[in-house]
């Protein structure tokens, strides 16, 4: 079988010179919820841009509007651990549960109900998805992962070089994709890797709630998932939407 390929393990985005470009955390299957959040800040399909950072997919009702999602010109993600749960899932023709590392807890058992036929649509979307983007602005570049830059790399260019030419191992997809050490989940952001990334204007991340449910940001590295997949049953958290050009100032928080 041997590991799942990514044919795009980073990408590049040149600077959006018509519209803005806006960043969001963990989708989880909200997209209705998301199209509201866009609303609210008039997001213009024709100019903006909106990137997610990755986990499109589980816990929310949901998932397999990302197939659909992924196919409009504006919208790109990173890939998420869930995502790559799903590509494991598929790539080895074992369900949900009973991969041991890529365990989800249950969150996935949608796929129960989803024809192979669509789930194989899916899973070819999902593996398209690029472990880091890049994006010129006209302040720098801004990087995106969903969890973590994985340790033994002091700038962002060493890790997005290791993407292109460098061999995939499961240690770097675990800290890329799984890493808590950051936020450990709801602590104030005691950070052990660089806070600040030397050449980016700013590094956005998903996958860890911060504290509060409110977006952290330590040196230029901001955390904004912020739960919108926790309205639902505990009726706090929210999406974050953030302009990349004002990383400390969200345009929403937890809506
Ligand atoms: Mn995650």
């Amino acid at each position: 079988m041997g590991p799942i390929k990514f044919p795009y393990r980073h990408q590049y985005f040149p600077r959006n010179g018509l519209g803005r470009d806006i960043v969001v955390g963990d989708i989880h299957g909200e997209f209705a919820a998301l199209e509201s959040a866009l609303q609210a800040i008039r997001f213009n399909e024709s100019h903006d841009r909106l990137f997610a950072l990755g986990d499109l997919v589980d816990r929310g009702p949901d998932s397999m509007e990302a197939v659909q999602w992924l196919k409009k010109p504006w919208f790109h993600s990173v890939l998420g651990n869930h995502e790559a749960h799903h590509l494991v899932c598929h790539n080895h023709k074992t369900l949900p549960g009973e991969s041991q590392r890529f365990f989800i807890s249950g969150d996935d058992l949608w796929i129960w109900d989803v024809a192979e036929s669509e789930y194989a649509l899916l899973a070819e979307s999902l593996t398209r998805l690029p472990i880091a983007i890049t994006v010129e602005t006209a302040l720098g570049d801004v990087g995106m992962v969903h969890a973590d830059l994985p340790e033994g790399f002091a700038t962002w260019k060493a890790f997005t070089d290791h993407l292109d030419y460098g061999q995939l191992d499961s240690e770097l997809l675990y800290q890329a994709l799984w890493n808590f050490k950051q936020t450990a989940h709801s602590t104030t952001g005691e950070s052990r890797g660089p806070s600040t990334i030397p050449d980016l204007t700013a590094l956005f991340q998903g996958h860890s709630v911060p504290a509060a449910f409110k977006p952290l940001s330590v040196g230029n590295r901001h955390w904004i998932e912020t739960g919108a997949f926790l309205r639902r049953t505990i009726r706090r958290g929210g999406f974050t939407l953030v302009d990349i050009a004002s990383p400390t100032a969200p345009l929403l928080s937890a809506y």
